[in-house]
């Protein structure tokens, strides 16, 4: 019998909070379709696209006391992408609403992503297996992956797998990526009369995919607050020693939410948000000032310690730098398979290369940049043609630069303090924490409501749930089309398909919370200590919600 920490008995034993619509099971639910749905953009191209799958209606879920027997339904499951908390309750949720509906339903799990539908590799759940994984963070259970799926012998294979098993649905739990594949893979489906349905639930700590129907991601609420209580201990810690400002750059891969809420549960000195660098056009130089500003003003008045907060998509927010990247994503297409780069002798004819094939203008800003960053530039795209900006340490170079720059002011005598940096890089630390409640019952909601969408025969879906600020039983579960999200962008040098991500919004109440205080918490140290996720206590503790869902949530709410 395998050793269990306490925290992991207790955990177990959590009972998941449902909506009160699922809370008598799939088999007494009505389906209520909204209207029709449009993409977000690039209507005509995405309808073209996906002609069968298109269009379709949200729909919400109401419980009535009638109760309707469940045909016997085989489930497929994969996890994909980047771990977040919950996923496992995902799972648990979807094992336990089909085995209500009907106890021989089966559920299979694909092993390590969406690769495991491809080569066949599954095991099926059981009781006992579910069990020991209820309420757990991380993806362990049957692993992920970052395949992408899009071809047609992909297809095929995935649909020569699921015959074989009987499956008549598959749930992609993943994030914008990851529902893109759900989206082709659901119209392919179709077209090929294969009958089989596919479902995506939204999961990702970065909280990009979301709008009016997706409230939040999960693992979102859980990854956040885990980074806010690191990194309320190392303000606790700078406020002691006062010797080092603390760089922190925090995931998120695009967009700046998890930075941004990570900055409003502890005030932190400084903190960059991408989408704010990429509005005001502010060039690399220039957020050296910024920030330099801040470090000379804070040592004048005796402070040579400081926290910075930097969100790991920084880099392609800076105009030069995204110009330069989205060429160099362009050329690393063509150069992977080029021998001349792929054999180069040294990492310096490697930079040479590129700096041959780059326009002049994005050739100039990569050959400014420190070495150690230009090699980081060009390491391999993941498999949907993104730069892993988790490998690029901007944290460092922020620091380098501005060294570089208080050591010029202090030759100029305009600089007097000491600067001593850390840097810190907070990402992989937040993505398989026990999940909160919140993140317990989201997730195991999101999977129970999944095998209702497939009950009532929807493909293409991703499962909703909203009203997430209002207990649970206030929840609503119901599914939005995923072509909904979609648009049209350049992956791998070509336009394609994918649902588009939901960026920071300047002018959004939580933007503003930070734009109101940042001066004040430049200059003032108003430090908050959040402290670890609590699973057990007040609920004004333990069941809290992020910033982010509360004033998105008061400000949609007040526009109804
Ligand atoms: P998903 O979008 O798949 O959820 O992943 C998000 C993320 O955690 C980013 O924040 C990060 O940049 C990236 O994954 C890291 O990916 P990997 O785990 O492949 O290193």
């Amino acid at each position: 019998m395998t050793k269990l920490s306490p925290l992991q008995i207790e955990r177990l034993k959590y009972q998941p909070k449902l909506p009160s619509s699922l809370q008598n099971g799939v088999n007494s639910l009505e389906l209520v379709e909204g209207s029709a749905t449009q993409s977000v953009r690039d209507q005509e191209q995405i309808k073209a696209l996906f002609e069968n799958t298109y269009g379709k209606p949200t729909v919400t879920f109401k419980s009535v006391s009638s109760s309707s027997t469940s045909e016997v339904r085989n489930v497929g499951v994969i996890l994909s992408g980047g771990q977040a908390p919950g996923g496992h309750n995902v799972i648990a949720g979807l094992y336990d609403s089909l085995k209500n509906a009907n106890p021989n339903n089966k559920l299979y799990g694909f092993l390590g992503g969406p690769s495991g539908i491809i080569e066949g590799k599954y095991v099926e759940f059981t009781d006992e297996f579910i069990d020991a994984y209820r309420n757990t963070g991380g993806f362990d259970i049957i692993g992920s992956g970052r395949t992408k799926l899009e071809t047609e012998e992909q297809f095929q294979k995935s649909l020569a797998v699921c015959k074989n098993l009987n499956i008549s649905a598959v749930v992609i739990i993943g994030g914008d990526d990851s529902n893109t594949n759900a989206a082709l893979l659901a119209e392919w489906f179709v077209k090929n009369n294969a009958g089989i349905q596919v479902i995506g639930c939204p999961k990702t700590i970065d909280g990009d995919l979301k709008n009016e129907q997706i409230e939040i991601s999960f693992g979102f609420d859980t990854a956040t607050k885990t980074y806010a209580e690191l990194i309320g201990n190392i303000q606790r810690d700078a406020n002691s020693a006062k010797k080092y400002w603390h760089f922190i750059k925090i995931m998120g891969r695009s967009a700046s939410h998890v930075a941004l809420e990570a900055a409003l549960q502890t005030q932190p000195n400084i903190t960059l948000i991408s989408e704010e660098v990429e509005a005001k056009k502010m060039s690399l130089s220039s957020i050296i000032d910024y920030m330099t500003d801040i470090i000379v003003r804070r040592s004048n008045n005796g402070k040579n310690f400081g926290i910075a907060v930097i969100p790991e998509g920084l880099i392609e927010f800076i105009p030069e730098m995204g110009s330069m990247i989205s060429n160099l994503n362009d050329i690393m297409a063509t150069l992977e398979t080029d021998s001349s780069f792929v054999n180069a002798s040294s990492v310096a004819d490697k930079f040479a290369i590129v700096e041959g094939r780059l326009d002049s203008e994005n050739a100039k800003v990569y050959s400014s940049l420190p070495a150690l960053i230009k090699t980081q530039l060009l390491a391999d795209r993941d498999p949907h043609g993104n730069v892993q900006v988790s490998k690029i340490e901007t944290e460092k170079l922020l620091i380098e630069m501005i060294t570089e720059r208080l050591a010029q002011l202090k030759s100029e005598g305009k600089f007097s303090g000491k600067f001593s940096a850390q840097s810190h890089f907070f990402g992989y630390e937040g993505r398989c924490a026990f999940p909160s409640n919140f993140d317990a019952d989201y997730c195991y909601s999101l999977g129970y409501n999944a095998f209702g969408l497939i009950n009532f025969g929807l493909t293409g879906y991703l499962s909703s749930v909203r009203n997430l600020t209002a207990p649970a039983d206030e929840w609503i579960a119901g599914g939005v089309p995923l072509t909904m999200m979609m648009n049209m962008e350049k992956r791998h040098g070509e336009m394609k398909p994918v649902i588009q991500k939901a960026l920071v919004r300047l002018d959004g109440p939580v933007f503003k919370q930070l734009q109101d205080n940042r001066e004040d918490w430049a200059m003032n140290d108003r430090y908050l200590f959040p402290g670890a996720v609590q699973y057990f206590g007040p609920s004004s503790v333990c069941d809290i919600t992020t910033v982010t869902l509360q004033l998105e949530r008061s400000k949609q709410l007040a526009s109804v």
